[in-house]
């Protein structure tokens, strides 16, 4: 398994206010080089199999009806100590508490509207890339 990618989603609110060539600038600009990328619309099922492991939660019918509102960005990303080095790049889920000089802190607009998704360990950034990228477009 590549311990040194990391998974993410620019979301629908960033995409429709024109964010995606900012975020992916920052990205960049932190050192990780983009592995796949596509711009793609969920349906609500899709969203809801990416969301599976929330399914319990209570924002979970709002987060997989938002993540389907509109088209998103998807990328893999590679970096040695990506998943963590990238969790602190985006900043806290809750925008009010993300650092200055995050991705959040820049572009996110609520603690759903939270411009990126990261992938919060190595097993699911395999799991979350292979869900949008086959092997011959991971580069
Ligand atoms: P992500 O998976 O998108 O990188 O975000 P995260 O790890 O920081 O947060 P997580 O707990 O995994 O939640 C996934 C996404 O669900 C939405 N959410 N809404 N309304 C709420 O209280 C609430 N809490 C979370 C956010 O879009 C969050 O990023
Ligand atoms: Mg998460």
């Amino acid at each position: 398994m590549a311990t040194n990618r990391t998974f993410t989603m620019i979301k629908p609110d960033a995409v429709q206010d024109n964010h995606i060539g900012g975020i992916l600038q920052m990205i960049e600009a932190g050192g990780f080089r983009i592995v796949a990328l596509k711009k793609v619309q969920l349906t609500p099922e899709r969203a809801g199999q990416f969301y599976e492991v929330h399914k319990e939660r209570p924002f979970y019918q709002d987060l997989v009806k938002y993540m389907s509102s509109g088209p998103i960005v998807a990328a893999i990303l590679e970096k040695d100590n990506a998943v963590a080095d990238f969790r602190t790049l985006i900043g806290a889920t809750n925008p009010a508490n993300a650092e200055e000089g995050t991705i959040r802190k820049k572009y996110a607009k609520s603690i759903e509207a939270n411009a990126v998704h990261g992938s919060d360990s190595d097993e699911n950034a395999q799991i979350e890339g292979d869900f949008y990228f086959p092997a011959n477009e991971q580069f």
